[in-house]
């Protein structure tokens, strides 16, 4: 069987990231998707979105198709292209940038807009991102929760620098989507593989490509 034919037996799940511009929606995306984080992928910002496949519980596999909006803004017109049918929603800010978190709610309204019509209702994330700056953060943790709660939001932070829960982050998305439960043990394994500082990766190859999670598992390094 040939890789388009495997893949192709494998669940989609689009997923959104939205947020203000800074905030590190496409460092999010290419650490995930490429386990790197950096400059050398700006380039390539013209990208509709990248291509991964991960494992969940139960040897399910799932592809996941992460759109980052580029260089869109609240009100540009290509948003609701983006955002529609989709199946989780990253609402990304940078705790350090108190605006990046107020403007949550406009791109909050935004998504649930551009969804009303759609017969799939997204599963958001609030997402902190820029974790390992910790020591200037201005968004209070309290004032990220009580965004959460009120708005019916799952939670996550974390730092698309160091990796920090970027993949946990994007494996409890697609476990909440298809209502699978992790357990401790590999929320716990995901956080670890994260963490991974990956020195020495090829940066040759194109910006959508698919890999499947046992290399993010080979990028462990501890
Ligand atoms: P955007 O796609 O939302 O516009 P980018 O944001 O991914 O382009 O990131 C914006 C800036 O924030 C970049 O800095 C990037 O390196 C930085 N950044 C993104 N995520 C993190 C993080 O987790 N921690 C820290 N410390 N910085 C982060 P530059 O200087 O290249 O503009
Ligand atoms: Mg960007």
């Amino acid at each position: 069987m040939s890789d388009s034919e495997e893949d192709s037996q494998d669940k989609q799940l689009k997923i959104v990231v939205v947020g203000d511009g800074a905030c590190g929606k496409t460092s999010l995306a290419t650490r995930f998707a490429q386990e790197s984080f950096g400059k050398q992928y700006k380039q390539t910002i013209g990208l509709d979105f990248f291509l991964k496949r991960i494992s969940l519980p139960g040897n399910q596999n799932v592809t996941l198709q992460v759109w980052d909006i580029g260089g869109q803004t609240l009100g540009g017109k290509m948003l609701d292209k983006y955002a529609y049918g989709a199946h989780g929603v990253l609402l990304v800010y940078d705790i350090t940038n108190y605006q990046s978190f107020e403007n949550l709610e406009d791109w909050f309204s935004m998504v649930k807009k551009t969804n009303e019509e759609s017969d799939i209702q997204p599963i958001m994330f609030l997402v902190g991102n820029k974790i390992d700056l910790e020591h200037i953060r201005t968004v209070k943790a309290d004032k990220h929760q009580r965004f959460c709660q009120e708005n019916g939001l799952l939670s996550q932070f974390v730092s698309a620098k160091t990796g920090d829960s970027v993949y946990l982050c994007f494996q409890r998305v697609a476990a909440e989507i298809l209502g699978i439960k992790l357990n401790k043990a590999e929320i716990e394994q995901s956080q670890r593989i994260v963490k991974a500082e990956l020195v020495d990766y090829p940066h040759d190859e194109g910006p959508i490509r698919q890999d499947n999670s046992q290399q993010s598992k080979i990028c462990l390094v501890q």
